[in-house]
């Protein structure tokens, strides 16, 4: 059975002052004032949707349009409206954050309004000596090791994680996103992946799920938010991975092996996606 992480009680990166890609200024929302519950009668947020996002076939019309009739909270056609927090509120025909304030509203530069839904895949392998040995930190824990990408948009390393295309199965995102972002597939050919084919599909079809919810993204508004599904994809002997030719590609614009320590400092939620993938691991190493 799968343990999925414990949700989110609050968001701190969607309450920096200026919003993403923009100078609008977030409206300040201290720690005690994140909950809808508790009141803010001073509450003044700017409404800030990019021009960039419109009319792009990713992204919702306004809201108000009369030909727009999203089914909140469901799965829309086959846009999924759904939270994986639970039911979110509908307020003013808007839907509400469901962690809370973000000092915006409007839907900033994301697509659709509600949950943007996005997977992320953790590919890993033990960190080895040229002898071949798993090497060991300071405190004699094997070193495990994920594939890293440097988002164009923040110079951030991050997962190598990606939107669900409308009715795209979570799953297939994760793998399709690393081929993108980590093996740069929508340029470079297959035959670069240096495995065969069957090799890697069989890899990838072997992932644990490790987080599913919301995402403390820089670019969520109180109407719009990231959330995302992660999964682990673990090569024991480094053999399969250790095969792949990686590329940045797409709107990466780096790829490395990083070592997964508790200090690391990741994009958005990352870095407790890949805590608990280390956490998981290294109880799974003590037990062989
Ligand atoms: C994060 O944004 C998700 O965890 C995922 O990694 C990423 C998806 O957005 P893009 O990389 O497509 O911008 O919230």
């Amino acid at each position: 059975m799968n343990i999925i992480l414990v949700g989110m009680i609050t968001h701190f990166k969607c309450r920096l002052d200026v919003y993403p890609r923009s100078s609008v200024e977030r409206f300040p929302v201290p720690d005690d004032k994140v909950s809808w519950a508790v009141d803010y009668k001073e509450y003044r947020p700017r409404n800030h949707t990019a021009q960039s996002i419109h009319g792009k076939p990713w992204a919702d019309p306004e809201i108000g349009d009369p030909e727009f009739n999203p089914n909140w909270n469901h799965l829309d056609k086959n846009v999924d409206r759904q939270s994986y927090t639970g039911q979110y509120k509908i307020v003013d025909s808007y839907p509400l954050n469901p962690i809370g304030r973000t000092g915006i509203i409007g839907r900033g530069v994301l697509g659709r309004w509600g949950p943007n839904h996005a997977a992320d895949p953790v590919v890993t392998r033990w960190k080895r000596l040229q002898s071949g040995e798993v090497e060991k930190d300071n405190s004699n824990k094997p070193i495990l090791q994920f594939v890293a990408i440097k988002r164009g948009d923040t110079g951030e390393w991050a997962l190598p994680g990606g939107m669900v295309d409308p009715g795209e199965k979570v799953t297939k995102t994760a793998v399709r996103e690393f081929r993108e972002e980590a093996m740069n597939s929508l340029v470079m050919p297959q035959g670069k992946i240096n495995i065969c084919e069957q090799k890697f599909e069989s890899f990838f079809s072997n992932g644990e799920e490790v987080y599913k919810g919301y995402v403390d993204d820089p670019r969520n508004t109180d109407n719009a938010w990231m959330e995302t599904a992660a999964y682990n994809f673990h090569d024991d002997s480094g053999h399969v991975v250790g095969a792949l030719n990686l590329h940045a590609g797409d709107d990466a614009v780096g790829v490395t092996w990083v070592d997964a320590t508790p200090d690391l400092q990741l994009y958005a939620s990352h870095s407790s996606i890949v805590k608990e993938v280390l956490k998981r691991r290294l109880n799974a190493f003590s037990s062989v």
